[in-house]
């Protein structure tokens, strides 16, 4: 796809200020040499979260390594054990057995050897036959190289894995001569394919192209470059932690990585540094050539399908052969400043795992929280055949509204009032217009939908919203989750008004969203799952108890609430304590 002029000189000036933040090095977070082992002296507890994944205190960013293991899940993360700010990053580990309470246990990787002893970064996890997990991790090497290499457990039949040793045979994968070693990271999970070798990529760029490079290996120790990548895209940046899987075209059962049915379809996703989201396709994976192909009309570039259009990114999945599901994690980072992640004592948090699967268009994914959330749900109250008049909001009264879950569908008596789509926008993102018209300006069918965290005289609150278009003889629905009004507080904060449009079919006039909220995280589906936008946002009146939900409708053409049920969240009894 061809790149706009202005994209690619902001991708530039992206790039050059990555660099020049870094001190040259090109790494992807900002560094902060000075803060960035200065321990939290305090942690504030005004927007934690209850039932997101958060470490007691300090800086957190990738999801690494998911899988299932006898009987239990384990999750890795990219941590820094010594302040708020990125740095000093090691494999944080915690378990679970429901993946909605989590215990920490010791880091399972951190930096002590010549090929990681400036940095254990991302990587995966993969099960090998006989159950044995090992891991495959990026090492920053004494030279400051970005190395390959693998770890396994000191003990396989502890199910908790507490400790992992790091074999001296590492790396098992150096740049080599034509690969940027300072981008070149981020190891998938691996594929086994019936001609006895196992496959794995490697996330990278050339100048700025960027690129999954392809690794085959008959022991998982020798490891030989492809020829030509699996995919590459040219003006994408670097591509950081790639994920290919397999996904089944009827159905929402998950299929484990090494899947070879032959009739599957595969999704590539790549987390795009220079804008920071993460962008799959779905494709054809030819296992002759090893190369993947997306889909005529699957997009491939900036413009193309993002599993979250908010703060979402580095994600990663596995496959849950517990319940024969694909599970996705992503990482939700702040858009309060550094000095703010400072006072606070913590930074990041991992959205709710996601169940992922194919649409039946087969055009895109779908995603939902995992089932076991709902054991969180307390007092329920429910609402339905509410109509909602232009300009009127109606108040879900009676869960705590900063941690609830909402579930609502929205009928819609007509589409005639829907407005025309402006030929002038197409060359707004989705974006941009939901900043030109947000949920403020009176449309014909919508905005309409909730408000999340707002105060009660409306002085705050983060609408998440649809607006119908009219574009020719078809309908866009754009989907936006707004933090421009989130706050009072000013100085510092990131306050985007995230969005996406929505392929939905509204023959039956109809429109479904469930917003998951929890303090600072706004989680929200639109349409079953179609269009998801994570926002994170700082209510200064919205807090606690004095925190409202209301759902409501900014368009002439009235709206009714089908129905609504909302419950309190009730905190996990136990969240890496
Ligand atoms: N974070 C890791 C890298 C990865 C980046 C370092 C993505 O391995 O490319 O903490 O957020």
């Amino acid at each position: 796809m061809e790149v706009p002029k202005f994209l690619s000189i902001f991708m530039l000036i992206a790039y050059l200020w990555v660099i020049s933040n870094n001190n040259g090095v090109e790494a992807s977070h900002k560094i902060y040499p000075k803060f960035q082992s200065l321990a939290a002296v305090k942690v504030k507890q005004l927007h934690r979260t209850a039932f997101h994944f958060q470490p007691p205190k300090h800086w957190i960013n990738d999801p690494n390594g998911p899988m299932y293991y006898k009987g239990i899940y384990h999750l890795f993360y990219q941590y820094n054990p010594k302040g708020a700010v990125w740095g000093n990053i090691v494999w944080a580990h915690s378990v679970s057995k429901d993946l909605i309470n989590w215990e920490a246990l010791e880091p399972a990787l951190y930096p002590s050897k010549p090929f990681d002893i400036n940095g254990c970064w991302s990587g995966s996890a993969t099960v090998l036959p006989g159950n044995k997990p090992i891991i495959l991790y990026t090492g920053i090497d004494y030279k400051e190289r970005q190395v390959q290499n693998y770890a396994v457990p000191a003990n396989p039949s502890d199910p908790y894995l507490r400790k992992w040793i790091k074999p001296n045979n590492n790396p098992v994968v150096f740049p080599g001569p034509d690969v940027n070693a300072s981008a070149f990271r981020d190891p998938t999970t691996a594929w086994w394919s019936n001609d006895g070798h196992w496959r794995m990529l490697v996330g990278s760029r050339r100048k700025h192209r960027g690129i999954a490079y392809l690794y085959r290996s008959r022991d998982f120790m020798k490891w030989t470059k492809a020829k030509y990548p699996i995919h590459s895209l040219a003006n994408t940046g670097m591509w950081e932690c790639p994920d290919f899987y397999p996904v089944s075209i009827s159905g929402k059962n998950g299929l484990d990585t090494s899947f070879a049915g032959g009739n599957e379809k595969f999704v590539l996703k790549v987390s795009l540094d220079l804008t920071r989201y993460d962008y799959y396709t779905t494709g054809t994976y030819n296992r002759d050539k090893d190369r993947y192909v997306p889909d005529k009309d699957s997009v491939d570039g900036w413009s193309g399908l993002r599993y979250d259009y908010g703060n979402f990114y580095a994600s990663k999945t596995f496959f849950d052969s517990r319940k024969n599901r694909r599970i996705l994690w992503g990482w939700a980072n702040e858009s309060d400043s550094t000095f703010d992640d400072m006072a606070k004592g913590w930074a990041g948090v991992q959205t709710i795992p996601r169940e992922v699967w194919l649409d039946g268009s087969g055009k895109q994914l779908l995603q939902w929280p995992i089932e076991e959330l709902e054991t969180l749900r307390g007092k329920n109250v429910h609402i339905s055949n509410q109509e909602l008049k232009k300009g009127h909001h109606v108040e879900v009264k009676g869960v705590t509204a900063a941690q609830a879950d909402v579930e609502v569908t929205f009928k819609l008596p007509s589409l005639d009032k829907a407005e025309k789509f402006d030929p002038s926008w197409k060359n707004l993102d989705a974006e941009h217009l939901c900043g030109k018209i947000g949920s403020k300006v009176q449309g014909g069918v919508g905005p309409f939908g909730l408000l999340t965290l707002a105060s009660k005289n409306l002085e705050e609150f983060t609408p998440v919203f649809f607006r119908i278009f009219k574009d020719g003889h078809k309908h866009l629905v754009l989907m936006c989750s707004d933090a421009s009004s989130s706050t009072l507080k000013t100085e510092g904060l990131y306050k985007p008004s995230f969005a996406g449009f929505v392929n939905v079919d509204l023959s039956d006039k109809k429109l479904s969203l469930r917003s998951l909220i929890d303090h600072s995280v706004v989680e929200s589906f639109g349409a079953g799952g179609k269009t998801c936008i994570t926002s994170r946002v700082y209510p200064t009146l919205a807090v606690f108890d004095d925190a409202h939900l209301y759902a409501f409708n900014n368009g002439t053409e009235t709206v009714t609430v089908e129905k609504l049920n909302a419950w309190s969240m009730k905190k996990p009894a136990k969240m890496n304590s």
